[in-house]
């Protein structure tokens, strides 16, 4: 650390990598990967990168809120107060309700639980992993007896063969994948199996890739057991020494998948020879990684698939070993510690149940008056109770549920009806927002302070380099003060994370159970100092205080008996589609859920500038679809709006639609409108992946292009639209299924700004219409007949206020040598496909290498390595093909 550098973690993803900042104390930084943090050694990706220009304060929550008005924290607490005691009063405990989120830090997750939990008197407390890992948490804790990830990331280096099921981690977890990318280059016997239904940056870069018939995954692991057994491929010691239940488990596996295996190939839509490859390396292979994500959690059935993969882990012994584990994949950065301070309503403190033991410990260590007793409502059962009326305090802590829990209709009529909504956000804009009664401000990242766990069980800490804005507090403090208000002053007389902090540790170490796995004992004296200097450390530690990367190396499990247990499972699939879609769901590469942070930084939407839903070509063709049209997608549930994409990686039948656009960033909302409310049962996990859909064209008469602050209300009305942030304005995409060009342009004419400059052609077909560079307030639009009007996004939004260019071609909103560069691929250095492909073209046999050194393209964070890589091959393919010819 330089004098003035301070290191914390990265906001996003799981991985949890080590961020160094340059200077504190300033908002205008550039932040780089800090060298010696165990999960990157350096490296970031690209959103990490850009946490920097995430800070600016004009879209930041500053101030309480009540009913729309600001009002002081002391209003805004006695509020809170006074609604809570109410509510308990008339209605007891359980009206109330707390939804939080694995983007909190451990510290505010603890003093939210202990607030509900221990003296509220309720488990009505869950949180947004319930949609994210918690099938792979039910799985660990029956399979495991714990709700302990057994592996490393180090594990998926050191493996001969690693599968991943279920996860995009190209695009989800880079700076892991990037780590497994580099240790295949230094280690080439290593294998890469991809099983995902849709081709990925992740799976292009594999071995083989199983493009599998969604959520038949079961049955794929059910019938790699069932084989590996008929081939005397299973570690009978390790069965019979460390397990139980393993021949039920056998048995219906076999019964599950059948022995025919092409049979089971055909069920699973993959070629015999593809099923049997993957086979054959997982026979020959002890060092097998399995790395799952939402692929196989977010399903009706994910409790019991993450069985079926720790099953075949089990019986092979492949687990506690070097490249040897089941390794489920957190998603946001702080899932872990969620899980470790007891975020989950069927969850106590320190990876304790509800058992009348657990209860009766956590509640002597809290000396807690009123102790919850049973485990509370699950995500979707709460908003359902929420839309029953039985929720009457709803408080909501750094998660957007409107935008991202099932059937966002029902979630809209659940907080319509909860007398008393709280959100606590870091933004003044998202769909849930717009449904509080009170609004708290809340420390986001860089100004708040505390720890936060990744996927492989490192402990690290998030440090504050900025002051607080306005009166923005942290939310541990909120609970707190809260707390003291209800009575319970002692209870929560916090003065820093820290002393919640070793509180939590020492909690960690009450009364452990004989083979419990998680315990911060070495770390419950920190002082103050020691925990601000805290370095990275994984969880759980030796009898000398020194960490240890791999659980239940010696075969001992956190089972009370010792033994793992096998649980023989039949996987349910989702339903069949009679002549609908099936809708994916999922991630890009440099969006964040919701889009509250990562939305409004104009580079991050260059990657993929639209809401797009994507089709195979035969599927569009015979639904009479183009790309680029907007379409309409249905259900019983809802609908909402896309623009069509066309991709032969998609599978017939199926359709992608990313999770991050809602009705903050699109008129007609999300996906999360169409996706049904059917939950593992369970852990409670929502099906996300596997909705049924009809896709249709959306009429268009007139699409537009509008740049500026506000959409103007002529435009707005009626309109369709996108929005896309260019930091101070945004740009909206427009399109009208009534109106034509000459009517909107005259509705816009009646409010243009004077002195307005105007493109239009005499036909009608289109009309531009913008201010000049330097006039205020600054606007450009763009109206036409067709589906987009004929302008270079890209290039516009480099231009429209410059004075430097030739007014026809701003006008007209592109150069005038018409030489578009298309898809930007290269965030870091902005370097688009055309670039990369004119670089090869001009350079035959030119090597990746040669394309990195020349455009510097994917030499900085590496996001974009995949698809360069991609652009090389094509290319080489293209000229040996030309050369064959
Ligand atoms: N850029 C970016 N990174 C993120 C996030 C983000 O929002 N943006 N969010 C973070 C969070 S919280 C999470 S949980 C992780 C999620 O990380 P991932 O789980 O890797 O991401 P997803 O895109 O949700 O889904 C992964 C893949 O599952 C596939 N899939 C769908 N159905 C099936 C099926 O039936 N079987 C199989 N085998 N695969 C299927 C999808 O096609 C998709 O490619 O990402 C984290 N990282
Ligand atoms: N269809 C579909 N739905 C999904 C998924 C999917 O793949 N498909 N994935 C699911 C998964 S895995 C996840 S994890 C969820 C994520 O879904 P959400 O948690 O709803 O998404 P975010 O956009 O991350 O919401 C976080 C909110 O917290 C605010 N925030 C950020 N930092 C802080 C802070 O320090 N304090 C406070 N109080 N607020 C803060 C942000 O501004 C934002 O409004 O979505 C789930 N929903
Ligand atoms: S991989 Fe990227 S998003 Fe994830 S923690 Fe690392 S830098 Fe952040
Ligand atoms: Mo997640």
């Amino acid at each position: 650390m330089t004098d003035r550098s301070l290191h914390t973690t990265c906001a996003y993803c799981g991985v949890g990598c080590g961020v160094e900042i340059p200077r504190a104390g300033d908002r205008d930084i550039q932040v780089s990967g800090l060298a010696n943090h165990p999960a990157n050694l350096g490296r970031l990706c690209v959103k990490g990168t850009h946490l920097g220009e995430v800070l600016p304060l004009q879209q930041r929550l500053l101030r309480p809120q009540l009913a729309g008005k600001t009002v002081s924290w002391d209003t805004a607490l006695d509020f809170i107060s006074q609604k809570i005691d109410r509510a308990r009063t008339d209605f007891g405990s359980d009206s109330l309700g707390f939804y939080l989120s694995g983007q909190l830090l451990t510290e505010d997750y603890y003093v939210a639980n202990k607030l509900a939990k221990g003296f509220l008197g309720t488990a009505n407390l869950d949180t947004n992993s319930r949609l994210c890992m918690s099938s792979a948490v039910a799985a660990y804790q029956q399979s495991l007896g714990e709700d302990a990830v057994p592996g490393c990331y180090e594990d998926l280096e050191q493996a001969d063969l690693v599968i991943l099921v279920g996860s995009n981690l190209a695009w989800a977890h880079p700076v892991l994948f990037q780590r497994l990318q580099a240790a295949r280059k230094t280690r080439p016997q290593m294998r890469l199996v991809v099983i995902d239904p849709r081709a990925t940056d992740t799976s292009r870069a594999a071995d083989l890739h199983l493009p599998l018939k969604p959520g038949t995954d079961g049955r794929l692991f059910n019938g790699a057991l069932a084989w590996l057994a008929d081939q005397n491929a299973l570690d009978a010691e390790f069965i019979k020494q460390h397990t139980e239940q393993f021949d039920e488990t056998l048995a219906a596996a076999r019964q599950h998948a059948g022995s025919n295996w092409a049979a089971l190939a055909d069920d699973c839509d993959l070629s015999l020879a593809d099923l049997l490859q993957f086979f054959d390396w997982l026979k020959d292979t002890p060092r097998t990684v399995t790395a799952w994500s939402m692929g196989i959690n977010q399903s009706r059935s994910g409790v019991a698939k993450s069985q079926a993969i720790i099953n075949l882990h089990l019986a092979t012994g492949r687990i506690g070993k070097v490249g040897a584990t089941p390794f489920s994949i957190t998603g946001q950065p702080n899932a872990m510690g969620g899980r470790e301070v007891g975020g989950l309503a069927n969850q106590l403190a320190s990876h304790r149940g509800f058992t009348q033991a657990d209860c009766d410990a956590v509640a002597r260590f809290w000396e807690a008056p009123n102790m919850a007793r049973t485990p509370g409502l699950k995500a979707v059962d709460l908003f359902k109770a929420a839309a029953r009326g039985e929720i009457k305090v709803l408080w909501i802590m750094a998660t957007n549920p409107l935008a991202s829990l099932p059937d966002a209709n029902r979630v809209r009529e659940a907080l319509a009806r909860v007398e008393t909504v709280i959100v606590s956000d870091v933004v003044t804009d998202n769909d849930t927002l717009a449904y509080a009664d009170l609004v708290l401000p809340a420390l986001a990242w860089g100004e708040k302070d505390g720890t936060v766990t990744n996927s492989e069980r490192c402990l690290s800490r998030q440090r504050g380099f900025l002051l607080p804005p306005g009166e923005a507090r942290p939310d541990w403090w909120a609970l707190t003060q809260v707390g003291q208000r209800l009575g319970f002053r002692a209870a929560f007389d916090y003065d820093s994370a820290a002393d919640i902090f070793v509180e939590h540790a020492a909690l960690s170490a009450f009364e452990p159970a004989p083979n419990r796995q998680f315990n911060l004992q070495p770390l419950k004296n920190l002082t103050a100092r020691e925990y601000d200097n805290l370095a990275p450390m994984q969880w759980p530690f030796e009898a000398d205080g020194c960490p240890r990367a791999r659980l239940f190396s010696d075969g001992c499990f956190a089972t009370p008996n010792g033994r793992a247990r096998f649980i023989p499972v039949a996987p349910a699939e989702p339903d069949a589609a009679a002549g609908q879609l099936r809708l994916n769901t999922g991630r890009l590469r440099d969006q964040w859920h919701t889009m509250t942070r990562t939305g409004l930084v104009n580079r991050l939407g260059q990657h993929r500038p639209d809401f797009c839903i994507t089709l195979h070509p035969a599927d569009a063709a015979e639904r009479g679809l183009t790309a680029g049209q907007p379409v309409r997608i249905s259900n019983a549930l809802g609908h909402f709006v896309a623009l069509l994409a066309i991709d032969t990686g998609q599978r017939r039948g199926d359709a992608f639609a990313p999770m991050h656009w809602n009705a903050t960033f699109a008129a007609e909302g999300g996906v999360t409108r169409v996706i049904p409310a059917i939950v593992d049962p369970q852990s409670g996990q929502p099906e996300a992946k596997h909705a049924l859909i009809d896709v249709e064209p959306l009429p268009v008469r007139c699409s537009g292009i509008y740049i500026g602050e506000h959409l103007p209300e002529p435009l707005a009305q009626s309109a369709i639209w996108f929005k896309r942030s260019l930091g101070q304005q945004w740009l909206w995409s427009l399109f009208y299924a009534e109106q034509k060009v000459t009517e909107l342009a005259s509705l816009w004419q009646s409010i243009a700004p004077e002195n307005s400059v105007t493109l239009s052609d005499s036909g009608h077909h289109w009309f531009h219409q913008a201010s000049l560079p330097g006039q205020s307030p600054g606007f450009w639009l763009a109206l036409g007949d067709q589906y987009r009007p004929e302008v270079d996004t890209d290039w516009l939004i480099e231009h429209w206020q410059v004075s430097d260019v030739a007014l026809d071609d701003w006008l007209a909103g592109k150069p005038g040598k018409a030489d578009p560069r298309g898809n930007l691929i290269c965030t870091c250095y902005s370097v688009y496909d055309r670039d990369i492909q004119g670089y090869l073209e001009q350079h035959p046999g030119a090597r990746l290498a040669d394309v990195q050194h020349e455009l510097k393209c994917s030499t900085q964070c590496g996001s974009c390595l995949e698809e360069v890589t991609g652009l090389v091959q094509q290319c080489s393919l293209r000229s040996s093909a030309v050369e064959t010819a």
